[in-house]
C-alpha cells in the first residue's frame, strides 16, 4: 500500500530551505554587524541567494535516518549550505566561469564588483566553521564529533575535493576528457561537498560506524549523480528555468557527460547511481524513504 504520509521531495526541499535560511538570515544580520558596508552588502547577498538547499535536505534526511532527532541539526546544514555558496560566488567570477547569472539573480561579482565577491566568498569560509561550531554545541555534541564533522566538511571543501575538482575542471576547458577523469572532476568539484552533507548528517546524530559508512557511500553516489543531472539541465534546460545561464558548458568547451555520452545514456547512468545509491542504504539496514525521495529528485529535476 503507498505510504500516503511519505513527504514529497518538494516537502523535503521546502523544510530545508526555510529551516536553513532562517539559520542563514540570522548570520546575515550578525555579519553586516561585523564586517564594513560593501562587503556586508555582499555577504547578505550572497547568503540571500535562493538556493534549492539540496544539500541541507540531504543532511537533514540522512540525520534523521540513523536516529537524529534535534532540531539544532539545520545549523550543520547552514554551514554546508555557506561552503556551496561560497563556492558558487567563486565559481561564477571571471577568472572560472565567468557568468552573470545566479539563483535567477545577477551574480555577487555583477551586482558589486570582482573584488568585493572575491572578499566575500573568501569570507564564508571562516563564517560556515563558526555556523558549525554554533551547531555542534546546540546539539550538544562532543569535542571530537565537532572535530570530526569539521574535518569531513573542509576536506571535502578542499583539494581533495571541490577546490582540486574545480581547478581540474578548469585546466580542461577546451580538451576532451576520458570518462574516468570526467568522474574524477565530477567527484570532486561537486560530489565531494554532497557527500560531505550525508556523513555530517550521520556524525550529528552520533551513528556508529557502519551507519556513517553508509550513508557516505550514499552521498558518493547521489553526488556524481547530480553533476551529471547538472550537465544534462545545462545542455537541454533554459537559462530561465535554471537561474543561471543555459549551454555555458558547450560554451567553454568542457567535458561533460553529454559531450561524453550523450543526453540520454548520461540520464540513465544518473539513474543507475541514484538505485545505487539506495542499495548502500538497504544493505546497512538504513531506513531510506526521505534519501530514496531526495535521490530520485537529484535525477529528475528541472532546475
Ligand atoms: C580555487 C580552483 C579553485 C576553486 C575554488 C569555485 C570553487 C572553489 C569550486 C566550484 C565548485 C562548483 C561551483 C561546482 C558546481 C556544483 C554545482 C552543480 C552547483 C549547483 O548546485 P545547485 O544546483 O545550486 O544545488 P543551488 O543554487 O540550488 O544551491
Amino acid at each position: 500500500m503507498a505510504d500516503t504520509a511519505a513527504p514529497s521531495a518538494v516537502d523535503l526541499l521546502a523544510e530545508a530551505r526555510d529551516l536553513t535560511d532562517c539559520v542563514l538570515d540570522r548570520w546575515s544580520r550578525r555579519l553586516r554587524g561585523e564586517v564594513a558596508e560593501r562587503d556586508g552588502e555582499a555577504l547578505a547577498y550572497a547568503l540571500a541567494t535562493p538556493g534549492k538547499r539540496v544539500r541541507a535536505a540531504l543532511l537533514m534526511a540522512s540525520y534523521r535516518a540513523v536516529g537524529g532527532e534535534s532540531p539544532a541539526v539545520v545549523g550543520v546544514a547552514a554551514a554546508v549550505e555557506i561552503v556551496h555558496t561560497y563556492s558558487l560566488v567563486h565559481d561564477d567570477l571571471p577568472c572560472m566561469d565567468d557568468d552573470d547569472l545566479r539563483r535567477g539573480r545577477p551574480t555577487t561579482h555583477r551586482r558589486f564588483d570582482v573584488p568585493t565577491a572575491t572578499r566575500a566568498g573568501y569570507l564564508l569560509v571562516p563564517v560556515a566553521a563558526r555556523v558549525l561550531a554554533d551547531a555542534a554545541e546546540a546539539l550538544e555534541l562532543p569535542p571530537a564529533a565537532l572535530g570530526r564533522m569539521a574535518v569531513e566538511l573542509f576536506r571535502a571543501g578542499g583539494i581533495q575535493g571541490m577546490v582540486g575538482g574545480q581547478w581540474l575542471d578548469l585546466e580542461a576547458e577546451g580538451r576532451t576528457l576520458a570518462l574516468e577523469d570526467l568522474i574524477g572532476v565530477h567527484r570532486g568539484k561537486t560530489g565531494a561537498l554532497i557527500r560531505a552533507a550525508c556523513t555530517l548528517g550521520a556524525l550529528a546524530a552520533e551513528a556508529g560506524p557502519a551507519h556513517v559508512a553508509a550513508l557516505t557511500a550514499y552521498g558518493e553516489e547521489v553526488g556524481l549523480a547530480f553533476q551529471i543531472a547538472d550537465d544534462v539541465l545545462d545542455a537541454t534546460g533554459t537559462s530561465e528555468e535554471l537561474g543561471k545561464t543555459a549551454g555555458r558548458d558547450a560554451q567553454l568547451a568542457k567535458s561533460t557527460y553529454v559531450s561524453v555520452m550523450g543526453v540520454v545514456a548520461a540520464r540513465e547512468e544518473a539513474e543507475r547511481l541514484a538505485k545505487r545509491a539506495g542499495a548502500h542504504l538497504d544493505a546497512a539496514g538504513v531506513p531510506s524513504g526521505a534519501l530514496a525521495t531526495l535521490a530520485g529528485y537529484i535525477v529528475t529535476r528541472n532546475s
